[in-house]
């Protein structure tokens, strides 16, 4: 895959994030989704692939853009599947809060997991802790090797969880072994690339949040040399049904080859809202400044990327200040 493709997907996510971030705070979830994936398809329609949509909007007859087998890019290049999560954490933009991305994957044809969307459990760490945890293990057990292999006191040691009902057993058993916990009302893909970088004060991940979303976390922990682990969890005869076609049979543990084989992928990310990693979209008149991730698996190189853009030299979409 053309290591170029990298900066073009930046140029998607920034649209997305910026479009996005004008929704901040009042409170409309659906419109802060419509414009993100608006201007997302907007500016895939320029860049040089033959991509196929494996993780998106929904199916193609309940999403009207990004929906899953629709067609991206010019119609050259290669043949990429592709992940896409325009708002990841809609909720968070309506609210203001932290830690909404703008996020694209992309990976050889064939080598994406096609998750559906169900509820997935996860654990996921960085680079320092991947190879040592094991997502059947307690919790208590897995907060030990995080403290062990980072030299520090489980008291030290901060989990990330999302707040919900389902996650009371988790969040006591963190408490039990002394380890800190942040909760977080949505969002558990920023969450586990949190977990890659020290400075965000994050070191684990766990509990239960969208499959789609484990993908798109998996590609980055990838490019990062971090690790996700997961297992679908089918609500009902269907859903179980669904992960049988899809050759999983419940309970299987998804590794980080089961949700992206091999290493041609490409990762990023746009901060719509601020976060521990990057700060979210800011409006300064004509002037909007973004910040951004991009890596790549095959060499691993991570880049941040702090963007300024005139929106009056913009297309219309992204111009609405003109
Ligand atoms: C998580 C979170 C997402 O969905 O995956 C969550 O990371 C799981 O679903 O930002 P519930 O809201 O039902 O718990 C999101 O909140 C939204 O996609």
């Amino acid at each position: 895959m053309e290591r170029s493709l990298t900066l073009e997907l930046v140029r998607v996510t920034e649209a997305a994030a910026q479009a996005a971030a004008k929704w901040l705070g009042k409170g409309l979830k659906n419109e802060v989704d419509e414009a993100g994936t608006s201007a997302m398809r907007k500016v895939f329609d320029t860049v040089p692939m033959r991509g196929t949509v494996v993780i998106g909007e929904g199916e193609m007859d309940e999403a009207p853009m990004l929906y899953i087998g629709e067609k991206l890019g010019t119609g050259y290049g290669p043949e990429v599947d592709v992940a896409v999560d325009p708002i990841e954490g809609t909720n968070i933009v309506a609210k203001g809060l932290w830690n909404a991305l703008a996020v694209v994957a992309i990976a050889d044809k064939g080598n994406l997991l096609h998750a559906p969307d169900m509820y997935m459990k996860k654990i996921a760490v960085g680079p320092k802790v991947a190879g040592k945890i094991d997502i059947n293990y307690s919790v208590r057990k897995n907060l030990e090797i995080v403290a062990r292999e980072l030299n520090k006191d489980i008291t030290e040691v901060t989990a990330i969880v999302l707040d919900r009902e389902r996650h009371q057993d988790i969040i006591k058993e963190i408490r039990e072994a002394g380890a800190r916990i942040k909760l977080i009302s949505d969002g558990d893909v920023a969450a586990a690339i949190n977990t890659a970088f020290e400075d965000t004060g994050v070191d684990i991940l766990f509990g239960i949040g969208g499959a789609p979303e484990g993908v798109l976390a998996a590609v980055a922990l990838k490019c990062l040399g971090g690790e996700i682990q997961g297992i679908l969890l089918p609500q009902n005869k269907e859903e179980e049904e669904r992960c049988r076609q899809m050759g999983i049979e419940p309970g299987r543990v998804l590794k980080m080859d089961d949700f992206v084989k091999g290493d041609d992928a490409i990762f990023a990310a746009t901060a719509v809202t601020d976060g521990e990693l990057l700060k979210g979209v800011r409006f300064h008149g004509k002037m909007v400044t973004t910040e951004s991730i991009v890596m790549r698996a095959k060499t691993g190189t991570v880049r941040i990327i702090k963007g300024t853009h005139r929106i009056d030299k913009k297309p219309d979409f992204l111009a609405e200040n003109k």
